[in-house]
């Protein structure tokens, strides 16, 4: 762990150890800007991550700032980013959720169990000889919202989970934040399955409490539920 300062973010901002937040949604190439169509976490000045995987601030990370966003259009079956203020430096894995809104996704705190997987990156293993992190070191998130999910508005939550200090229980660290978007032009498909979160992780999950350095592992399982592709 590294604390890094108001004053500092910004010059180590580019730093592998830097910390970092997630605030940028990117629809059809364009960014919005930090925190307009994100909701604004806790963490914005700290950049230091979740590690209770129990805590409700799990969910979106905004229980002190207590914030919404601004909802953008994003058509079914187009590609989105989420962009982190900085390079993602830790080694670690990325999965995406997103939740339907029940109609209004500015009203909705993530509560429920309602969050599907639409995208993730592991680790690319080969039985122990090595191990690599296709997820460390971006700072762009770039997915497809699945063509079949049925129009309305939704929540996407983003998250970087470092596991360079996992091996021990509550190791891992949560970088995460909430998008609000109105899908437009979307199917009817049934997105499953369906987790709460939190709830979805013990904590316990061999991809989460797990020395990613000695021995290599040889497998490693994606914490959470299989990713729904519509
Ligand atoms: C969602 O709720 C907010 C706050 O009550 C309201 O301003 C907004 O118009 C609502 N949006 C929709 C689509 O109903
Ligand atoms: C690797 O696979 C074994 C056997 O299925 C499993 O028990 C173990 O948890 C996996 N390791 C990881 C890190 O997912
Ligand atoms: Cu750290």
């Amino acid at each position: 762990m590294r604390f890094v300062s108001v004053l500092a973010t910004a010059s180590f901002a580019a730093s592998a150890v830097a910390h970092y937040t997630l605030p940028t949604l990117v629809v059809d190439g364009k960014a919005s800007g930090e925190w307009v169509n994100v909701r604004r976490t806790n963490n914005y000045n700290s950049q230091q991550p979740v590690q209770d995987v129990t805590s409700p601030d799990m969910t979106c990370y905004t229980s002190v700032t207590k914030a919404t966003a601004t909802t953008a259009e994003v058509a079914a079956g187009s590609s989105v980013s989420i962009k982190a203020n900085g390079p993602m430096g830790h080694t670690g894995i990325v999965n995406v959720y997103m939740a339907d809104a029940g109609g209004n996704a500015t009203t909705y705190d993530g509560s429920g169990q309602k969050w599907f997987k639409v995208y993730d990156i592991p680790p690319v293993t080969d039985g122990g000889k090595s191990i690599s992190f296709p997820g460390a070191d971006i700072d762009t998130i770039t997915f497809t919202i699945p063509k079949s999910l049925p129009s309305g508005e939704y929540l996407i939550r983003a998250e970087h989970v470092a596991l360079h200090a996992a091996s021990k229980f509550g190791g891992a660290q949560f970088y995460l934040s909430c998008a609000q978007v109105k899908v437009t032009g979307g199917g009817s498909g049934s997105p499953s399955p369906l987790v709460s979160i939190p709830g979805v992780y013990t904590g316990n999950e061999p991809g989460l409490k797990i020395n990613i350095y000695s021995p290599i592992p040889a497998n490693y399982t994606m914490p959470g539920p299989a990713v729904w592709s519509g």
